[in-house]
């Protein structure tokens, strides 16, 4: 029979690759979804009619118990998260109850539905914030730098405590920045491929920015859900940095970005202040040397091939709208 999986989160970047990965590995995929008022499933339409998907919301924990009491999964994968660090200073409460208390809310659900249930916690290199070692390992303290940041601290930590408290089979992966043609707008890498391909279009002239000197360790999504799967299939459950090892300035994504549709990113980028945050994580860097030996994990596309693929496919996508 075909092993089951929960992915909570789905509708996102990585839900997206994360489901696509476990359909082809052959499982039955469900799919946590909340409701809004229009739908919000481009990242999964084409893969739909393959997956179960039902109703729940990271708030509420009856609606998590009883999607756990109806589909009974073996693996559940928390991507679930207000996930955009300038929103949370904003909406940091809101970040709190859904990044933070919500993996509470999964875990509890787990433990009292089926504590044989392997868990999966999206953790994150925000969680390093003013980096107290270069590059970060599993062992680097965290000293995070926003709501997002402390929110998945939590996260992070409650994970922990369930497994040495109750003996669940419980992960988490410390991802650092990944990106691909499905990344929300709003992400630095995004707007800047996206911007590139309307400025090279004639659609707009120029696109805002904040920092132009933060460095980001920036990888390729479809490769870090691979290792998701990767760290639930291990006798035991574990805590483990993937990145690739290799750290970017935002004015360097941007000169790649601009010069893969043929333009000077110099001519088009502007700073606004509205961009720039309170508090910056200023340089991440993850050393993945633990990932590498116990999960197989390596990266398929370089950070140039990285944006390159993100131009094209938006030059593609803007070029299909006109
Ligand atoms: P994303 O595109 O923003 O997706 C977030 C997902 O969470 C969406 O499916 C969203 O649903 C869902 N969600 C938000 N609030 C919810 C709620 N109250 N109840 C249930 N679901 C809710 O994020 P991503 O880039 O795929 O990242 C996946 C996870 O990895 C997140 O936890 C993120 O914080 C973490 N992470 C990401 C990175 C990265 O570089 N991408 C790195 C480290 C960690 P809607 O579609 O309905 O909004
Ligand atoms: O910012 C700078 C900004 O929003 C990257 C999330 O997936 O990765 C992501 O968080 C950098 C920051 O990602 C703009 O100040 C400059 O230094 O793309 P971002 P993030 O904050 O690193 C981590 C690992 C997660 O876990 C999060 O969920 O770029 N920057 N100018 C800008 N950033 C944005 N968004 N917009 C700008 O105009």
């Amino acid at each position: 029979m075909a092993r089951r999986a929960l992915i909570i989160g789905i509708t996102g970047q990585d839900g997206s690759y994360l489901a696509e990965l476990l359909l082809e590995l052959g499982y039955d995929v469900v799919g946590m979804v909340r409701r809004s008022s229009t739908v919000n499933f481009e990242r999964i339409a084409h893969i739909q009619d393959r997956l179960t998907l039902v109703p729940g919301d990271l708030l509420d924990e009856a609606s998590i118990v009883e999607v756990l009491r109806s589909h009974r999964p073996e693996e559940v994968y928390n991507l679930g998260a207000q996930s955009f660090v300038q929103t949370s200073w904003g909406q940091p409460v809101l970040t709190g109850e859904v990044t933070a208390l919500g993996v509470t809310r999964v875990l509890d659900a787990i433990r009292m539905t089926d504590p044989e249930i392997r868990f999966y916690q999206a953790s994150s290199s925000e969680m390093f914030g003013k980096v107290q070692q270069v590059p970060q390992t599993e062992a680097t303290p965290f000293y995070p730098r926003s709501p997002y940041g402390v929110a998945k601290v939590y996260g992070h930590w409650i994970t922990v405590n369930y497994r040495e408290s109750y003996g669940l089979h419980a992960s988490s992966g410390i991802l650092f920045n990944h990106e691909s043609p499905r990344r929300g707008l709003e992400f630095v890498t995004r707007k800047v491929t996206h911007g590139a391909a309307r400025v090279a279009l004639g659609l707009v002239d120029h696109v805002s920015l904040g920092n132009l000197d933060a460095q980001r360790d920036w990888g390729y999504a479809a490769d870090f859900v691979w290792v998701m799967w990767r760290m639930l299939q291990q006798d035991q459950p574990g805590d483990y940095v993937v990145a690739t090892g290799e750290t970017h300035s935002v004015a360097e994504l941007c000169e790649l970005a601009f010069s893969a549709a043929g333009l000077d990113w110099r001519d088009h980028v502007r700073i606004d202040p509205r961009f720039i945050r309170p508090a910056e994580v200023d340089l991440l860097v993850g050393d993945p040397a633990k990932a590498e030996r116990e999960l197989g994990w390596e990266r398929t596309l370089d950070f140039a091939g990285l944006v390159e693929t993100m131009v094209k496919a938006d030059l593609a996508a803007l070029e299909a709208q006109r």
